[in-house]
């Protein structure tokens, strides 16, 4: 035994990957930790992607439903698919190998609003828990776990799940302990009570997780670390939109609708999130606080520069530098973060009370303001919904960011009809491209698009989205949104065919 597993009776279910992953049944359902990738148990998933291997060169079916909190690492998902061993999947995912087998028709995924998974899990509509196998950085003399560098749905899986397994990576810090702040107050309606949380630094629950120790069935010690991806440098395009965003911001605190402070952040994941909150860091808001999903480099930037006083989140998701700069200096970083379950940190209670402001990436808006984050050509995933769901309709004011074109400009972001919705036009208040940024709120439809294709569409686009609008108004069934709905989604019928929105 080492010095992370204090508890004796946890300490002697210490085995290996091998034998832990030999515990999971096939047709089982598993709920597995991990979010944007860290956290995720990093041993347990290949071993069990070799027994499934093994188990189909035999000719023996074997697959199993996976849960997480979102996405994980390419020895979970990566793994898992190849093996063709996932039969269903949710909440999120932005592996490539399970998104072409997903895009194949060979798995089945269900991308939901990140903060709705734990009360569904718990209202019985996912159907029961077999499994849980969980990345923690201790075990306490006590039985209680230290969470990880995310903590994501764990705390339900724990909960939930008939039998658990651990991995304790001696990887992750062991200074992360005293970050989380676990609530065990979540109850099911007709007994739900408010959340007491209204600010974004209120600790409202636990640094620990409740374990019944007699469901720990495998205790696996892992040294590996989280899967983490280097950031882009921020291109031109990437600036261009920082720059209209903190004019933006600028404006809406002169103006007396924001704070000089600003109201809590949340931000995407992307290189544009990032490029924005760099961005923050020399912009003249001081003492500005975050409510989001993950914690980021831009985000540790604003932290290290004073900018930012504190992030609440559920995850970390850093560069490979970003993350040995924080584990180096975590004793000054540690006071100011504050990692909950993903339930809480995307709450829609708590993002409205909180007022946070919401900024998204997406895949297409059209000209009346709905976006498609997740839906390629209306048909193909490309992530998920993950948050942007929770944040963009409970936000004080909601952003999406995007490029004006995809695909070296043969694709237009902006289109006469979005080919799939995931936020509607009532839950999209401002979008911005390098071209410009579109501020949507009051606004009718038509108003919406006049200052969307004047504002953000790309100029090669420009005309023909004017086009598009002028013969609306004239032809539709109807004026309040005039659509043609036998022209709406020929733009993305041209591209299937030609390789090229443009003609
Ligand atoms: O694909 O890499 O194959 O070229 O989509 O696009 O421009 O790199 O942008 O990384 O910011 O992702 C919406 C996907 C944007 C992301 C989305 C193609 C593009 C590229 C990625 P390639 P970019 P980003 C909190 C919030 C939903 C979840 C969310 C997302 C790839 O922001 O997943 O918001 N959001 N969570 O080429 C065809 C278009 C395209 C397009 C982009 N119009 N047509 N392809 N692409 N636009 C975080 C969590 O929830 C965890």
């Amino acid at each position: 035994t080492t010095s992370r597993i204090a508890h004796p009776g946890l300490a002697a279910k210490v085995m290996s990957a091998q034998d832990a992953a030999g515990l999971i049944e096939p047709g089982s359902t598993v709920g597995m930790s991990g979010f944007t990738g860290s956290g995720y148990p990093k041993a347990v998933p290949l071993a069990l992607a070799e027994r499934i291997e093994t188990a189909h060169a035999a000719g023996q079916p074997f697959r199993v439903k996976v849960w997480t909190g979102a996405s994980t690492g390419p020895e979970l998902d990566g793994a898992l698919a190849k093996s063709d061993g996932v039969e269903f999947r949710l909440p999120y995912n932005s592996d490539p190998i399970a998104r072409e087998k997903i895009n194949r028709g060979e798995m089945e995924y269900f991308d939901m609003h990140l903060s709705q998974v734990a009360p569904m899990a718990w209202q019985g509509f996912l159907g029961p828990l077999d499994t849980a196998v969980v990345e923690i950085a201790g075990i306490r003399a006590d039985g209680s776990l230290i969470p990880s560098s995310s903590v994501g749905n764990n705390k339900t899986w724990l909960d939930r799940a008939s039998k658990i397994i651990l991995e304790v990576n001696r990887w992750q810090n062991p200074a992360l302990e005293g970050m989380h702040d676990i609530y065990y107050g979540t109850a099911l309606p007709p007994n739900r009570v408010p959340i007491p949380l209204v600010r974004p630094d209120d600790r409202i629950g636990e640094a620990w997780f409740r374990v019944d120790p007699s469901k720990v069935v495998a205790v696996v010690e892992t040294d590996a670390p989280d899967r983490n991806l280097p950031f882009a440098a921020p291109d031109a395009s990437a600036l261009a939109i920082a720059g209209h965003l903190l004019e933006f911001f600028a404006h809406e605190v002169r103006m007396g609708r924001l704070p000089a402070s600003l109201l809590p952040l949340q931000s995407g994941v992307g290189n544009i999130a990032n490029a924005v909150l760099t961005g923050l860091v020399d912009a003249p808001f001081e003492n500005m606080t975050a409510y989001t999903e993950v914690i980021q480099d831009g985000m540790l930037d604003l932290l290290a520069a004073g900018k930012l006083r504190m992030a609440s989140a559920t995850a970390f998701s850093l560069s490979p530098e970003a993350a040995a700069g924080l584990n180096a200096d975590m004793a000054s970083f540690r006071d100011k973060m504050i990692l909950r379950p993903q339930e809480i940190s995307n709450h829609p209670e708590l993002i409205r009370r909180l007022g946070c402001i919401a900024m998204n990436g997406l895949i297409e808006a059209d000209i009346y303001g709905a976006v498609n984050s997740t839906h390629v050509m209306g048909s193909r995933i490309q992530n998920g919904i993950g948050g942007s769901g929770d944040f963009a309709r409970n936000a004080y004011v909601s952003i999406f960011m995007t490029p004006s074109t995809a695909k070296g400009g043969k694709i237009s972001a902006i289109v006469p009809q979005v080919s799939h919705v995931d936020h509607i036009n009532q839950d999209v208040q401002v979008i911005v491209t390098e071209q410009g940024l579109a501020d949507l709120r009051g606004l009718s439809p038509k108003q919406r698009a006049r200052v969307i294709i004047d504002n953000c569409a790309h100029p090669d686009f420009r005309p023909a989205l004017e086009d598009y609008f002028q013969r609306a108004q004239l032809g539709a069934y109807g004026r309040q949104t005039p659509t043609l709905p036998g022209e709406a989604l020929s733009w993305h019928q041209r591209f299937m065919e030609t390789g090229d929105m443009r003609g």
